[in-house]
């Protein structure tokens, strides 16, 4: 059988190319430099690959869907005609260009389906020249010259135009002219071509199918080059015309995609196309096992000749760190680890042994059984099991309703109207960084290290205390990433040295490892907040994070159920409330980032996925006696689709972001500000622009006339972690001058 894999990382083994990304941003290299640079990391990328027989290209110096953008010509007049170079145009509208007279804004962006990944989503205009750019076509030309055995990897119509932002152009227009670049694109492109179309897995309606089938029976002329690859999850909607589509190859995942190999077995495979078959996880980084995989391949292989399947990863690799060397691992998952090059090899061995009629004696095949059993046999935690069979339903629920705990705590907090705080984190100044790093290389002692973060506390309560925001934070200082620092701490995680995976563009985090029981073993923030608080007479907000975020950015188990999962960690947070308010913390935050993240691909998924998430963070909260006030924070205003959930989580008060959305959101908040407390966020904490009081004013004026007074609070929309200082301080102080001014026309 021959070997491929649906796509491959990109941000470079030591994380090269985010380095040379952004030695150029600084104009530190030329763009023939950073060309350079792009054809070195590929050229390596094919070195990592070299086993395969087929590899993709599929490389992007930004972001993929930005690079087809161009490739199609979706590009706004004004950038187009700017006199800015290729590349100046392409980064431009991936981070925004203000310079004299030009203004260009960047595109959005948006999660990649179930990933970590966000992509940037193109905007479909009448203002939209489609005049193709093969600049981008042209830069990794040669290096396709030299691989014979490659395809062109691009994103399918119909998922680019699910992506895209489309704006005031007729529906048959957009269609037709989206359709005519795809054809002028496939014109150029020599040999076959990947089109990615992971839009296929969500819930379809006849409308869109119609609207696919009608895309691809059009680029029937291209069909004997054309790959159609779907992921993360299977095609049910769609199979039976999908596989009668004229294209080369069909790409399936059968790691997520729960029903791809039923859907085989009822509807057949048409036996003269090519079945891109993915067998190896591409999302997560647990070691494969054989003995499921080949006979999933067994049963695959019935339906068509041998030579037709090609081994391939589930979805592209890009979710995953390039390899384990230099990593070290606990013992219970010491060999149960694979990252990118590893899976490679996977795959040239899984190939090596679906060729063999008695593969079961082979000793790669034994080793792996080995391997499996032996992560399969992890020792669960006895104490950790017992508790979770103990829990019963009113661990689950606080003492009192929210309507009778809120006036409690305003007796407690005693604070203004219109109460002013942040998110959590300050900003993040590189001297911290080198005294992070210090400590964790040893080179600064725990002592030193201790000494100097709460120097920072001090000084940053202090800022708050002169800005006049009544609840304060300590500054997250201690923390690298809001998972991370939480996984160093809980038995039943770890983290890597180097397990980089990319975020969007040059922006990368490390997930950590969640293996094991999680179990709480030693207090995680209780030192510095308690410091914090022994600063200031007014309530110093505890800030942690919650057990779905903890989950969603980390490579999670799959041995048990997510709910088991989800509830372990709660417990272990539970314990750090618990210990926060006996040591007198009047206001608790739990962030839940991820939450609305999380949520499954199709709609039948929802429910139960909700009921977890929602539960473990009341597990997690339902300790706090009534008059201590839990706060959560969520980045995304898009919760019109999850009122309940939100409501779910029974918290007092909530900020999200909400300074850049429009007044139907306002209007969702309408219902929740009735009962709770509710600060969305009044200014952009994502642009380095410092907005004026009066701005800021204006913006409160709105919000009064949606939310209750005694229910608003006043707060920037997100962390405060990658704005320079001085930024910050003087947004904090518009924020609070505008608060009062408003509390005075109000009360006075
Ligand atoms: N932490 C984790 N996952 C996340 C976020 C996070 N996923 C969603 C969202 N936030 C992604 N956004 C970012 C924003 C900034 C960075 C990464 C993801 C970032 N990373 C540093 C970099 O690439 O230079 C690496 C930080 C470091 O050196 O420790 O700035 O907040 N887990
Ligand atoms: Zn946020």
């Amino acid at each position: 059988m021959k070997t491929t894999v649906t796509g491959f990382p990109r941000i470079g083994k030591n994380r090269e190319w985010k380095k040379a990304l952004e030695i150029f941003w600084a104009g530190k290299i030329s763009e023939e430099e950073i060309l350079q640079e792009a054809q070195n990391i590929q050229q390596q990328h094919f070195g990592m690959m070299k086993d395969l027989d087929f590899v993709p290209i599929d490389f992007a110096l930004y972001d993929h869907m930005l690079e087809t953008s161009f490739l199609l010509g979706v590009l706004p007049d004004q950038v187009q005609k700017s006199s800015l170079s290729h590349l100046g145009k392409y980064f431009a509208l991936a981070r925004g260009f203000q310079e004299k007279s030009v203004d260009i804004k960047a595109w959005p962006m948006k999660k990649w389906f179930s990933t970590n990944y966000h992509c940037v989503r193109p905007k479909i205009s009448p203002e939209t020249t489609w005049e193709a750019d093969l600049f981008f076509l042209e830069y990794k030309s040669t290096l396709v010259k030299q691989n014979p055995n490659r395809r062109w990897v691009i994103p399918g119509p119909y998922t680019f135009a699910r992506l895209s932002i489309i704006e005031d152009v007729p529906e048959h227009e957009w269609q037709q002219k989206l359709l005519q670049a795809y054809h002028n694109l496939l014109k150029r492109i020599p040999g076959d071509v990947q089109l990615d179309e992971p839009a296929l897995v969500f819930d379809m309606t006849n409308r869109e199918k119609e609207l696919f089938l009608a895309f691809y029976e059009s680029l029937s002329s291209y069909g004997e080059r054309l790959f159609l690859q779907t992921y993360f999850g299977d095609v049910r909607d769609i199979y039976e015309e999908l596989v009668q589509l004229p294209v080369k190859g069909i790409g399936l995942d059968f790691v997520e995609g729960s029903e791809n190999l039923s859907l085989i077995e009822k509807f057949g495979f048409p036996p003269e196309k090519m079945l891109l078959c993915g067998i190896v996880a591409g999302k997560n980084v647990w070691r494969t096992n054989y003995e499921k995989a080949l006979s999933l391949l067994g049963r695959i292989a019935s339906y068509l000749p041998r030579e037709n399947i090609v081994l391939s990863s589930a979805c592209s690799l890009l979710h995953v760190p390039y390899t384990i060397e230099g990593e070290s691992f606990p013992e219970e998952i010491e060999n149960g680890v694979c990252f990118a090059l590893e899976k490679v090899e996977e795959i040239r061995q899984l190939a090596l042994l679906g060729d063999i009629l008695h593969y079961q004696d082979h000793p790669i095949f034994q080793k792996n059984r080995e391997m499996i059993s032996k992560l399969t046999a992890r020792d669960r935690d006895s104490l950790c099991l017992q508790k979770l069979s103990a829990l019963s339903e009113k661990d689950f629920q606080r003492a009192l309703p929210v309507e009778q705990r809120l006036p409690l705590q305003k007796e407690v907090l005693n604070l203004a109207p219109l109460p002013t705080t942040t998110i959590g984190s300050f900003p993040q100044t590189p001297e911290l960084r080198k005294l992070r790093k210090g400590f964790q290389e040893n080179v600064l002692s725990e002592e030193t290290y201790k000494q100097e973060i709460k120097k920072m506390i001090a000084s940053c309560i202090k800022t708050q205390e002169e800005l006049g925001i009544d609840v304060l934070v300590h500054g997250e200082y201690e923390r690298n990433d809001m998972v991370e620092y939480f996984a160093s701490f809980l038995k039943g995680m770890t983290t890597t040295k180097n397990g980089w995976v990319q975020s969007y563009g040059s922006r990368t985090t490390k997930p950590p490892l969640l293996y094991g029981d999680v179990t709480r073993v030693s207090s995680m923030t209780v030192e510095w907040i308690t410091y914090a608080q022994s600063l200031t007479t007014k309530p110093v907000k505890a800030i942690l994070t919650g057990p779905i975020t903890i989950i969603n950015w980390s490579f999670c188990r799959e041995d048990i159920s997510l709910k088991e999962v989800a509830y372990q960690i709660a417990l272990a947070l539970r314990e750090e409330i618990e210990e926060l308010q006996q040591k007198n913390i009047r206001i608790i935050q739990v962030d839940e980032a991820a939450l609305r993240e999380r949520l499954p691909l199709r709609k039948s998924e929802w429910q139960s996925y909700l009921d977890i998430a929602t539960s473990a963070f009341r597990l997690a909260t339902s300790t706090l006696l009534p008059e201590i006030q839990l706060h959560t924070h969520m980045c995304y205003s898009e919760f019109k689709d999850i009122p309940e959930a939100i409501e779910a989580l029974d918290a007092d008060v909530l900020t999200i972001e909400a300074s850049r959305s429009e007044l139907d959101v306002l209007e969702s908040l309408r219902t929740y500000s009735q009962k709770r407390d509710i600060g969305p966020g009044v200014y952009d904490i994502h642009s380095p622009r410092v907005p004026s009081a009066e701005e800021i004013e204006t913006f409160i004026q709105k919000l009064l006339s949606v939310i209750p007074v005694e229910h608003l609070w006043i707060n920037p929309d997100c962390g405060l972690k990658t704005r320079k200082e001085s930024e910050a301080y003087a947004s904090l102080q518009h924020m609070v001058e505008a608060t009062q001014k408003i509390r005075k026309n109000l009360f006075s």
